[in-house]
């Protein structure tokens, strides 16, 4: 259900099913205890915010100066962590390789593959302190790569997303510690570029 009492989505495949590159453990603390814990929050600062328990997480982000100013800040952090996480589990498989219709969006704007992965790469390892990398579709009509800082989401600047990855510490440190640069190396085996494909027609409304 999406509007308040927003609720904790299952994730849609099993927690070790993306082992060696994200483990078991990561995948039950991100998702059971970070996830959940946003959840909790985002609702304690909806509660008293009557005029927003019809609103999707998307229509609130998108529209944050409709949020009363005293609880404004506390649904930017906490609705933006509960949008940018089912977003990027959503986008978790294993083995789901690119169509060549796709392939070719993603050459026509970065040049080819291996730029699109040294760009993403870059800016996810640019990225100071916490915070996530994103490819969104841009008011042109074009993709691009953008960065936000802790839960901040390209909603509020009218980016749709397509793709993206969670650069906080708790999503990576228990199995590369500091080495950030692997584990989005390792990310990007297990894109379900599929539902990028599905997020990227929604958002452009073609192929
Ligand atoms: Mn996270």
């Amino acid at each position: 259900m999406n509007h308040y009492p927003f609720e904790l989505e299952p994730l849609t495949f099993a927690y070790d099913s993306l082992e060696p590159m994200i483990s078991k453990t990561t995948l039950e603390y991100h998702h059971d205890k970070h996830l959940q814990a946003y959840v909790n929050n985002l609702n304690n600062a909806l509660s008293a915010c009557e005029q927003l328990h019809a609103c999707s997480i998307e229509a609130i982000l998108s529209d944050l100066e409709a949020v009363p100013c005293e609880k404004r800040e506390a649904v930017r952090n906490h609705g933006g962590g509960v949008f940018n996480h089912n977003f990027y589990f959503s986008l978790l498989k294993h083995d789901v390789a690119m169509s060549n219709k796709l392939e070719q969006v993603f050459v026509e704007a970065f040049g080819s593959i291996d730029a699109f992965v040294e760009q993403f790469t870059k800016a996810s390892m640019s990225l100071f302190g916490s915070g996530w990398a994103w490819v969104v579709v841009n008011k042109r009509g074009e993709l691009e790569i953008v960065q936000t800082k802790n839960q901040d989401t390209p909603l509020k600047d009218g980016l749709r997303p397509i793709l993206t990855i969670d650069l906080w510490e708790h999503a990576y440190y228990l199995d590369y510690q500091n080495r950030r640069g692997s584990y989005v190396e390792n990310y990007l085996k297990v894109i379900d570029w599929q539902q990028v494909e599905t997020y990227y027609k929604e958002a452009c409304g073609r192929l």
